[in-house]
Formats: structure tokens, C-alpha cells, sequence
């Protein structure tokens, strides 16, 4: 069985939707699963979300043990949390991080990334289409097509 692929979803991204939809789009976050799951195609995806720093962090864990890559959304915590960092440095799998908005051109407070430094690849800044290309690069990464539906 093939190892999967993890998709995890930091602070307030279950509330993707209804939430500030001028900035995140009005897609929710199940719709978001849906299309990572199809570009997936055979290799299986685990999609989770929390607003709970530690359960990222087992999850982070867990995803390093059990997974082939990661793609992650930190959202909020991936301007705050040194420990989020210290996880991704503690694991051995390619991850991709991944954001809806371009924090970039946002706030100062968001321009910074505690997760940059540990990640192989950052996309941000294409809505929901950031999450189907971060697939696509981390499916790349550990050589295994993506679909093409
Ligand atoms: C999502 C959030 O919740 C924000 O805290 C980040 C990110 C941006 C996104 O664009 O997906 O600043």
C-alpha cells in the first residue's frame, strides 16, 4: 500500500466558505479535499484540519512516520509557532506549503513564515488552486503522476 500523501489545515480554514471571501474564496474546505483528492489520483490522500496547535503538531508527526509528503496549511500558526517549525524540522518528508491569499502582499505580521525555512516549496496567492499545484508538486516530488482529470 502506498504511502499517502498528507494535506493538513491549520486554525479557521473550516470556516472557508463564509470566511472573509474577498480574500480565501467562497470554496469550502471539503470542496478543497475533493479536488486534492482527484489530483491525487491512485496515490491516497489524509486531509485534516484543526485550530488546536498541539493536534497539528501530532498530526505533523505523524505525517513525517506514516506519510510520503506533506502539503500543509498553517494558516495563523505559521506566523507565530517556533514549535511548528521545530515539527517539520524533526521529519524527513518533502513539504509543501500552501496558502489560499499571497501572505507576501498582505500585512507585515503575515510576511513572516515560521515554516519557509523547513519547507522544500511554498505556493500561495491562487485560491483553491494553490492546494491542486501544491499536490502536484509534492506528487512530483516523491515521483508519482498526478491525474489528469
Ligand atoms: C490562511 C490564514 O488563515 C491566514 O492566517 C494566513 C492563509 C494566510 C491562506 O492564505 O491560506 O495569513
Amino acid at each position: 500500500m502506498a504511502r499517502p500523501l498528507y494535506v493538513l489545515n491549520g486554525p479557521n480554514l473550516n470556516r472557508l466558505g463564509t470566511r472573509e471571501p474577498e480574500i480565501y474564496g467562497s470554496d469550502t474546505l471539503a470542496d478543497i479535499e475533493q479536488a486534492c483528492v482527484r489530483v491525487a489520483g491512485a496515490r491516497p490522500v489524509v486531509f485534516r484540519q484543526t485550530n488546536h496547535e498541539g493536534e497539528l503538531i501530532d498530526w505533523i508527526h505523524e505525517a513525517g512516520d506514516r506519510g510520503c509528503a506533506l502539503v500543509l496549511n498553517p494558516a495563523g500558526f505559521g506566523h507565530t509557532s517556533v514549535a511548528l517549525l521545530d515539527a517539520l524540522r524533526s521529519i524527513s518528508i518533502p513539504v509543501i506549503e500552501c496558502h489560499l491569499s499571497n501572505p507576501a502582499a498582505r500585512e507585515e505580521f503575515r510576511q513572516v513564515s515560521f515554516v519557509s525555512p523547513a519547507a522544500t516549496g511554498v505556493v500561495s496567492g491562487f485560491g483553491p488552486a494553490s492546494y491542486e499545484m501544491a499536490v502536484e508538486a509534492a506528487l512530483r516530488l516523491v515521483g508519482s503522476a498526478p491525474s489528469k482529470s
